[in-house]
């Protein structure tokens, strides 16, 4: 099929499949980071309410044991620190208990008599104080639990490696920090001063209402990624696929829509098809006899498309009909203002496919395209091709007789390569053969094929019929068929196929009210 598929799906084609393709992905993808970003959010928000529930669960341990040895306090060191180390090992995560009184840390479960200043006012709300680090610990911090009593408080030393411990483990889609008054602890064990007004853009936070405390979730991006290829990958995968599907669906409606038949279809809607003209000259008067019309395909990407490229599959479709009206309408439109420089009775030729005369189309378009001329101005021919002949039928013998009253005349083309015979000639009405060009191009070569030329030639003139010579490309040729009594011809010798302008232009320059004169390209 000479109007290939890739020819028209690119370059406009292939993008537009392309973005198709691409549409699932394009679409998906923000939501599926839309929903990821939920989710980390969601996970964030239980990790940070895990982490809360497990802290105060540490601190009531706290609570408790201090609310245990409540009544110690005041008691003499020698007789509290029994109960007072019974208690901080029976207490989990708390790993002292202490006891002042005015203002003095007088015992304590690890060394008994002790001597430090309690300094009350470091704890937030009296209750909670976080220390980067103390003389049993230096590296490590420790969170104090403050308890007040009437005549002093009861102070518990909460080991923060069990808080980093529980920040760490809740800490999976994000690292959540504690703080409490104005110093943080990570989930590392590592104390800090925030920076001030410091915020990441998802930071979620929370404070008990149990204890004075916070924390504080920072989702990013790091943390995001991995939740979005563990949870989402599939779902991303499946994306892809039906990229993919799309893409080879779009493909295959684009194959449809440029098929060539559909193709065609559009270079009809787009009024695509045009006329190119081949004088036919009168070597008696030497002068042009009349133009055949070709049609030619301006087809916006592959240029001028030759008729043989497109015509058998516009026969076989029955587009063909559409075709030669477009080509009728515009060969009116080009010679109707140039009728007057035309000689009387100018022949005006188009090539009619067998498949057209069997419809009822035919003589509406003849009728049409003369109605466009003033009477008697032109001529119009119809070619019909020797290779394919018409099937005689009622309708058909109707048809003939009818153009023949309408001074419609019939030209057998490409003749000599078929067969048709003298009851086809007459059956339909037929007034000229145009001896193929295979027959003039034997002119000056061997015997054998002087006689077939000699033949067809001899044929033609007892036929009683006009005869045209196509194919003429030497002078030779020109001499030899003139001189045998072949009275038109037509080929390149006197003019190439032209489009409309080339047409006008020979018209414009050739001088007014006559005929053009036949002016050979070469001799
Ligand atoms: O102009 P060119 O030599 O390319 O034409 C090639 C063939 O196409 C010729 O056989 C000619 O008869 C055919 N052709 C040209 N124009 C038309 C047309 O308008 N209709 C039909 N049916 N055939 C055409
Ligand atoms: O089949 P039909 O006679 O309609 O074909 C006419 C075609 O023959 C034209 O389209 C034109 O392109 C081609 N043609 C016209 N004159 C010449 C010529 O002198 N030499 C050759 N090789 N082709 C010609
Ligand atoms: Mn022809």
């Amino acid at each position: 099929m000479p109007l290939s598929r890739s020819r028209y799906s690119s370059p406009f084609g292939l993008p537009w499949a392309w973005l198709v393709a691409l549409l699932p992905l394009l679409l998906g993808a923000p939501l599926i980071y839309w929903q990821a970003e939920r989710a980390h959010e969601r996970q964030t928000a239980e990790g940070i309410r895990q982490a809360q529930g497990k802290l105060e669960q540490i601190l009531d341990y706290a609570d408790n044991a201090t609310t245990m040895v409540s009544s110690l306090v005041g008691i003499s060191c020698q007789t509290a620190v029994l109960p007072l180390r019974e208690h901080s090992m029976a207490t989990p995560f708390v790993r002292s208990l202490n006891l002042t009184h005015q203002g003095n840390i007088y015992c304590t479960s690890l060394y008994g008599i002790s001597g430090a200043p309690e300094e009350p006012e470091q704890y937030v709300d009296g209750q909670l104080r976080l220390m980067p680090g103390n003389q049993v610990t230096p590296e490590r911090a420790v969170l104090i639990f403050r308890r007040e009593t009437t005549d002093g408080s009861v102070l518990a030393g909460i080991d923060t490696q069990y808080l980093a411990d529980t920040l760490q483990l809740t800490s999976l889609s994000a690292p959540i920090d504690l703080q409490i008054g104005d110093l943080w602890l990570d989930a590392q064990g590592n104390t800090f001063h925030d920076g001030v007004g410091e915020q990441a853009t998802h930071e979620i936070t929370t404070t008990s209402s149990r204890y004075p405390f916070s924390l504080r979730a920072s989702p990013d991006d790091t943390t995001l990624w991995p939740l979005l290829r563990a949870d989402f990958g599939p779902l991303l995968i499946m994306l892809a696929l039906l990229s993919l599907l799309f893409g080879i669906g779009a493909r295959a409606l684009e194959r449809r829509s440029n098929s060539p038949l559909r193709e065609i279809r559009r270079g009809l809607r787009d009024n695509e098809f045009e006329p190119f003209y081949q004088p036919i000259v009168d070597i008696e008067t030497n002068t042009w006899k009349g133009l055949e019309v070709l049609m030619r395909w301006n087809h916006p990407q592959a240029g001028l498309i030759p008729p043989d490229q497109f015509v058998p599959l516009a026969e076989r479709s029955g587009l063909i009909v559409g075709m030669t009206s477009q080509l009728m309408a515009k060969v009116a439109k080009d010679l109707a203002p140039h009728v007057y420089q035309l000689s009387p009775g100018f022949h005006v030729g188009f090539n009619i496919s067998a498949s057209h005369c069997e419809g009822k189309h035919l003589l509406e378009q003849c009728q049409q395209f003369l109605s466009a001329f003033p009477a008697d101005t032109i001529t119009l021919v119809l070619e019909l091709t020797e290779r394919e002949l018409l099937k005689p039928s009622e309708m058909t013998t109707a048809l003939f007789e009818t153009l023949g009253n309408m001074n419609i005349r019939i030209a057998i083309d490409d003749f000599g390569t078929g067969n048709a015979s003298l009851a086809y000639l007459r059956q339909f009405h037929v007034d000229y053969l145009k001896i193929d060009r295979s027959f003039v191009a034997m002119v000056g070569q061997d015997a054998l094929s002087h006689h077939l030329l000699d033949n067809i030639i001899d044929l033609s003139t007892r036929l009683n019929l006009g005869i045209v010579a196509e194919g003429i490309e030497t002078t030779l040729q020109r001499d030899y068929l003139s001189q045998r009594g072949v009275q038109f011809l037509q080929g390149y010798l006197y003019a190439r196929p032209m489009p409309a302008e080339d047409l006008m232009r020979t018209l414009a320059t050739s001088p007014e009210s006559s005929p053009v004169k036949a002016s050979p390209l070469e001799t």
